[in-house]
């Protein structure tokens, strides 16, 4: 409900109601998400703190949209919350590009968005954003390998990446990282197909590789766990060993429980974590601009580089040395 209509009807139902019903009428914020989607079990732990959080225990009445990871359907999700006068939008864009027309239009309706995860590249109305330094995990994977190749007395790293969905900011992110890294280091970047951040797509791009690039690769890098699962899937059937000691390097981001499990049976290499519990963050900033304060406009969530301990070794991105975290059963019990 829109901050003015909600004073005018608490006016209204004053003078019917106990003091009781009017002020927990007054305090029900609304809030709508539109979310990207389904796709990973990363998303669902999104999903999961920001429904956690923005309860109807907590005083709010959140508006909940699985987009479904099309662009179109966003924009109308958000459109549908301006038309709903709710307090405030929160978006996950699917794309980092493409939204000022739709983010003016919150402005002149007076919603403030807040935007969490992935970022907007090409417009800047919107209060905060609250998420991960993408950039920083694809150069925290590439500056783990070459210091954990440089141990193991690896000189050749031929790599195949399975990325994220084309034009989000996770991707674009984990990408220029990693490659950056990997072009000063002379690495060969075989190819780099996207697998859409699902199981499904990582299967499917990594049996082309296996079928196009067969014994001549030894890193594989999904740009989250579940592309990992599906491209473990298809090496397995197409007979190539991954993990520790074996044929492949296999990499993975996001370090979802599911992902800690594969590291800890040795499948997984090395995992770059990426903390989607970020609602927190977000009723911070909301009560923040309730109260008339200014949020900060970036917030940034802590993340671990995960590994067992013969795999942990010391690296730096961009002179600053990084701490990597051991796997262990209470680690995994602990993660979403
Ligand atoms: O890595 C992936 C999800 O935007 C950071 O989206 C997020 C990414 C995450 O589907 O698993």
């Amino acid at each position: 409900m829109r901050k003015l209509t909600m004073i005018l009807a608490t006016a209204m139902v004053a003078t019917m109601l106990p003091a009781m019903a009017v002020s927990a009428e007054d305090e029900v914020i609304s809030v709508g998400f539109a979310q990207v989607g389904h796709e990973s079990d990363w998303r669902t732990a999104s999903t999961k703190s920001c429904q956690d959080v923005f309860s109807e225990e907590n005083g709010y009445d959140l508006k909940f949209v699985d987009c479904d990871n099309d662009e179109a359907a966003q924009k109308e999700a958000v459109r549908s919350f301006i038309e709903q006068e709710v307090d405030y939008i929160i978006i996950d864009p699917i794309i980092a590009t493409g939204w000022d027309t739709v983010l003016t239009e919150c402005e002149d309706a007076g919603i403030p968005v807040i935007v969490i995860d992935r970022t907007i590249d090409d417009s800047d109305k919107y209060v905060s954003w609250v998420g991960s330094n993408f950039k920083t995990e694809g150069q925290a994977a590439a500056e783990w390998l070459k210091a954990y190749a440089e141990k193991e007395g690896i000189d050749e790293l031929n790599i195949l990446t399975i990325s994220g969905s084309t034009g989000s900011s996770a991707q674009i992110g984990r990408s220029d990282g990693f490659n950056e890294v990997a072009e000063e280091n002379g690495w060969n970047l075989i190819d780099e197909q996207t697998g859409d951040f699902t199981e499904a797509g990582g299967q499917e791009v990594m049996e082309n590789y296996c079928k196009s690039y067969e014994g001549q690769f030894n890193v594989v890098v999904c740009q989250n766990d579940n592309e990992a699962f599906g491209a473990m899937t298809a090496m397995d059937n197409a007979g190539v060993t991954y993990g520790p000691g074996n044929d492949v390097i296999l990499i993975s981001y996001d370090a979802c429980t599911a992902g800690l499990e594969d590291v800890a049976a040795g499948k997984i290499t090395a995992d770059f974590e990426c903390n989607p519990l970020a609602a927190p963050f977000v009723e911070d900033v909301i009560k923040t601009l309730a109260a008339g304060e200014e949020p900060e406009k970036e917030v940034y969530m802590i993340e671990h580089w995960y590994a067992l301990p013969e795999q942990i070794v010391d690296f730096e991105i961009d002179g600053v040395p990084q701490e990597m975290t051991e796997v262990t059963d209470e680690v995994i019990e602990a993660q979403y």
